[in-house]
């Protein structure tokens, strides 16, 4: 008997899962992969169901030999292991950055000869309405709200970039890379304090008040499931904090990064070419706890964040200010640099890891860019965030743009470098 392997990635059995596994049927027996969740996550979307329940589900089919866990998104392990004679998939891997998967899979069973059977997938009402629904669920705040703290747990780093409004939220929901046979993704989006106030055309002073920021954060909510983190800048007065802390956490946000300044606050960027005040230890200490008490779930993260090195206070102040935070309740420390080197932010991370293990640890590499995320996390960084790069790529696009249309009195000449309005309209789901 000839052994046919499939892998499965969903939470929920439909007409498609059933059409493959019969397909299968025909070619002999049948073995059916679960992707692992931490393959799931990389790869695709959180599981709303645990893997022993994906697993059971499974089982629960007819016709099947034997359910199997498969580790990573590509089938080498897998095939290596099984040696299955074919690897049946929808047909609709044939193209987009899941191309990478089958191309992985063809190259590991041309070695002994295996075949893949690529299956019409099946696209259908009740398919696209079963998909929804996960997607809805993925998006209420009760589900939203823990994923970063399970993704702190899973991923080695996790990469948040910068989104302020739903069509940013939408590039950072969707768009999947395929590089060097691997597919990546982000696991987690920033609502900046300097972009979102920049797309309202203000200065980064905590002048755009928090009913306009969390309509921001609505307006991502509304078309996406990934996790948010909200940059809460200094965090106000301790007495509105608690308010802001509630709120987000209502929402469905999981973490608030709030900066140890105090005062009329500047981005950190200006460092000291600008008046900036850092705040006391105790102060900052008071603020954090605070929040800390008034949340309702355990889910909910405050992640205290040093300016020590922007506001050149020195390595020693800022690992104090880190240990201070920690005890205060803080659930991660962000730490911040404007050099172009990043050796200030490696040392304050080596030296925080000799004595706090587990207490995740946030940088946002703007002005040191040169660094990769596997060398952040070889010195224990746990989430990296991409502040500002789709801002001030969009900015330059548009005011081109604009000056060309003024230029040549008409739009031809800026045509040939605009996204056609086809490809607009496909980015965005309609119900
Ligand atoms: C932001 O994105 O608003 C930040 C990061 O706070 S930074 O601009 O580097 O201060
Ligand atoms: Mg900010």
């Amino acid at each position: 008997m000839k052994k046919v392997y499939a892998c499965f990635t969903t939470d929920v059995i439909h007409e498609g899962h059933l059409n493959i596994i019969k397909e299968a049927q025909k070619y002999g027996t049948l073995v059916i992969g679960v992707l692992s969740d931490a393959a799931l996550i990389r790869f695709n979307r959180f599981p709303t169901i645990s893997i022993n329940e994906r697993v059971d589900l499974i089982k629960g089919i007819e016709g099947i030999s034997e359910v199997i866990v498969q580790d990573d998104v590509m089938y080498e392990d897998v095939i290596n292991k099984i040696h299955p004679d074919y690897v049946i998939h929808g047909d609709n891997w044939l193209q987009g950055p899941t191309k990478a998967i089958r191309d992985n899979v063809e190259k590991c069973l041309s070695k002994y000869g295996g075949k893949i059977i690529d299956i019409p997938y099946t696209y259908n009402s009740e398919v696209k309405r079963i998909d929804d629904q996960i997607r809805e669920r993925l998006a209420m705040p009760e589900f939203r709200r823990k994923r970063l703290r399970r993704m702190l747990a899973i991923r080695s780093i996790v990469k948040a970039i910068e989104v302020h409004s739903g069509l940013t939220g939408l590039l950072a929901e969707k768009t999947v890379v395929e590089h060097d046979g691997e597919l990546d993704q982000f696991d987690a989006m920033w609502i900046s304090s300097l972009c979102d106030s920049t797309a309202k055309g203000k200065p980064d002073i905590e002048l755009v008040d928090m009913t306009s920021r969390f309509r921001t954060i609505d307006d991502v909510m509304e078309v996406t499931t990934k996790p948010i983190i909200f940059d809460g800048d200094t965090g106000g007065m301790i007495e509105h904090f608690v308010y802001t802390v509630r709120s987000l956490e209502r929402m469905g946000v999981s973490a608030i990064i709030i900066e140890d300044k105090t005062g009329l606050k500047k981005n950190s960027l200006f460092g000291n070419e600008v008046i900036q005040t850092q705040d006391t230890i105790e102060h900052f200490c008071e603020k954090i706890s605070a929040g800390k008490k008034i949340q309702l779930t355990d889910d909910f993260m405050i992640i205290a964040r040093i300016e020590s090195l922007i506001l050149e206070q020195g390595m020693e102040d800022a690992l104090n200010r880190a240990r201070a935070y920690v005890n205060a309740g803080a659930d991660g420390i962000m730490i911040h640099s404007r050099k172009k080197n990043p050796s200030e932010i490696f040392a304050f991370c080596d030296a925080f890891r000799l004595e706090n293990k587990e207490i995740p640890l946030v940088v946002v590499p703007t002005s040191f860019n040169s660094v990769t995320e596997q060398e952040l996390a070889a010195h224990g960084v746990n989430l990296v965030i991409y502040a500002n790069q789709l801002t001030r790529s969009a900015f330059p696009a548009m005011q081109k743009t604009a000056e060309d249309i003024l230029r040549f009195h008409r739009a031809e000449e800026v045509d040939q470098r605009l996204m056609p309005i086809k490809n607009i309209i496909t980015l965005i789901d309609e119900l």
